[in-house]
C-alpha cells in the first residue's frame, strides 16, 4: 500500500544504498545525509595536510610539523577541558590577576599550563610569550628553532556562560639558532611564519595559515583528529555585519563614532553582532564578512587587545584570507612591538568595509592638521 508518510531511520531503503529509487526519509532530507558520504574513507586530517604542505613549503619540514602537532594536542586537551568545565570545576576565578590586570579564570591557568607543557615537550621552542605570564618563558632544554606567542584561552570571561572561547597563537623563526634571543618574541607581525586559532564552540575548529592559504579543521572527537572542513577560506570583499562593544561609544575617537553610525543608517543598515570573545567574533567575520573592531579609547590611544599574541596572529589570518587588519592608521602586521603585553586598537575584516574606516581616519587627521596649521598661522 502506498504510504502518505515518510519513514524515519530505515537506511536500507535509501536509494543510493539499495539502488531502488525511493524518497529519502525526513531525517535524511533535513540533514542532507548521504550514506556514501557519511563515513569518509579518505579524510584530510591536520597531520595529513601538514605532510602535504611539506612538499610545498620548506619551512614546514620536520621541525615545524612536530611543533604544530604539539600545538594541536594542546588544543585538543583545552577543548576537552572547556567542554567539561562545569564537571571539572573549571568555572570561576583562579583568584589572581594576570600581567594585564585582568581577572584570571581557572580555565586560563589550566590552558596556559597545557600550552606551555605541550610546546616545551615539542623540543623545538626556546622562548614563548603568553597572555598569562608577565615575562617571557624560556625553555632551557629546547632547541632554538622557533618562538611562540599565544593567548591560551581568549575570551575566558565568557566561559561560565558556556559561550565560545579560543586559543590564539603565532610562530616566529628564531633569528639566530645558536643564540636564543628574547627579542625574537618582539618581531614585527609580518615575520610570522604560521598563525592560528582554535575555537571551542559548538564544534572545535582550528584555523591555520602559513601565509599562503587559510584552512579550517574541525575536531572529530570520536577519532580525536582535526579534519579539514574549510579549505582555502577567503573573506568577502564587503559584508553586512559590524562587530564592536557599543557600550564604549563615548570613549571612541570621532571617526569610529561616525563610521558605526553610518553602518546603522541608510536603506540597508548592517547587522550588529558582538560575542565579546575575539576568536568567535573574528571567526564569524572570516566566514560571513563585515568588520570586527576593538577601538582605542580617547585617553590612552590604545585599545584593549594585545598586539603580540592576539592581533598579529589574527591579522595574518585575515590578510591571508584577502582581508585587512589595521589600527585605523597603520597596518597591524607592520608594527614593531616594544613590549609583550602592549595594546593596540584593531579594525579587521572585509577589505571594502575596513577601507571606509581607514578613509575616515585619514580625513579626520587631515582636517585636524589643517586646523592646527590655520591656528598657528593666526598666532
Ligand atoms: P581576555 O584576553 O582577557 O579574554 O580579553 C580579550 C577579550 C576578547 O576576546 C574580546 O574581543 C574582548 O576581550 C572583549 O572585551 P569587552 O568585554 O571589553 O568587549
Ligand atoms: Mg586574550
Amino acid at each position: 500500500m502506498a504510504s502518505e508518510y515518510d519513514y524515519v531511520g530505515n537506511l536500507s531503503t535509501h536509494s543510493s544504498v539499495s539502488g531502488v529509487q525511493k524518497r529519502p526519509s525526513i531525517v535524511d532530507a533535513a540533514t542532507g545525509y548521504k550514506p556514501e558520504e557519511f563515513l569518509n574513507t579518505n579524510p584530510v586530517t591536520l597531520t595529513r595536510w601538514i605532510m602535504m604542505e611539506q612538499q610545498v613549503f620548506q619551512e614546514t619540514r620536520g621541525d615545524l610539523a612536530i611543533l604544530l602537532n604539539s600545538l594541536a594536542t594542546a588544543c585538543k586537551i583545552i577543548s576537552n577541558a572547556a567542554s567539561k568545565a562545569g564537571i571539572f570545576d573549571l568555572y570561576g576565578l583562579a583568584g589572581k590577576g594576570n600581567a594585564s590586570g585582568d581577572d584570571v579564570k581557572k580555565l586560563d591557568v589550566y590552558g596556559n599550563d597545557v600550552m606551555i607543557n605541550c610546546l616545551k615537550n615539542s623540543g623545538k621552542v626556546s622562548f614563548m610569550a603568553s597572555e598569562e605570564n608577565e615575562g617571557p618563558i624560556f625553555v632551557e632544554e629546547g632547541e632554538n628553532k622557533y618562538c611562540v606567542v599565544f593567548d591560551p584561552v581568549d575570551g575566558s570571561s565568557n566561559i561560565d556562560a558556556n559561550v565560545s572561547v579560543g586559543t590564539i597563537f603565532g610562530i616566529y623563526e628564531a633569528q639566530d639558532q645558536e643564540n636564543p634571543n628574547v627579542n625574537d618574541l618582539l618581531q614585527c607581525g609580518s615575520n610570522l611564519i604560521c598563525s592560528g586559532y582554535c575555537m571551542y564552540g559548538g564544534a572545535t575548529i582550528l584555523v591555520l595559515t602559513f601565509g599562503e592559504t587559510v584552512n579550517g579543521f574541525t575536531l572529530d572527537p570520536s577519532i580525536g583528529e582535526f579534519i579539514m572542513t574549510h579549505p582555502n577560506l577567503r573573506i568577502k570583499n564587503k559584508g553586512k555585519i559590524y562587530s564592536v562593544n557599543e557600550g564604549n561609544t563615548s570613549t571612541w575617537e570621532q571617526p569610529v563614532i561616525d563610521y558605526v553610525q553610518s553602518k546603522k543608517s541608510g536603506l540597508r543598515p548592517y547587522k550588529a553582532r558582538y560575542i565579546g570573545s575575539m576568536v568567535a567574533d573574528v571567526h564569524r567575520t572570516l566566514l560571513y564578512g563585515g568588520i570586527f573592531m576593538y577601538p582605542a579609547d580617547k585617553k590612552s590611544g590604545r585599545g584593549k587587545l594585545r598586539l603580540v599574541y592576539e592581533l598579529n596572529p589574527m591579522a595574518m589570518i585575515i590578510e591571508t584570507a584577502g582581508g585587512t587588519a589595521t589600527t585605523g592608521r597603520e597596518r597591524i602586521l607592520s608594527l614593531v612591538p616594544t613590549k609583550i603585553h602592549e595594546r593596540r586598537p584593531v579594525y579587521l575584516g572585509s577589505p571594502a568595509d575596513v577601507q571606509q574606516l581607514v578613509d575616515r581616519f585619514a580625513e579626520f587627521d587631515n582636517e585636524k592638521e589643517d586646523a592646527t596649521m590655520a591656528e598657528s598661522e593666526q598666532v
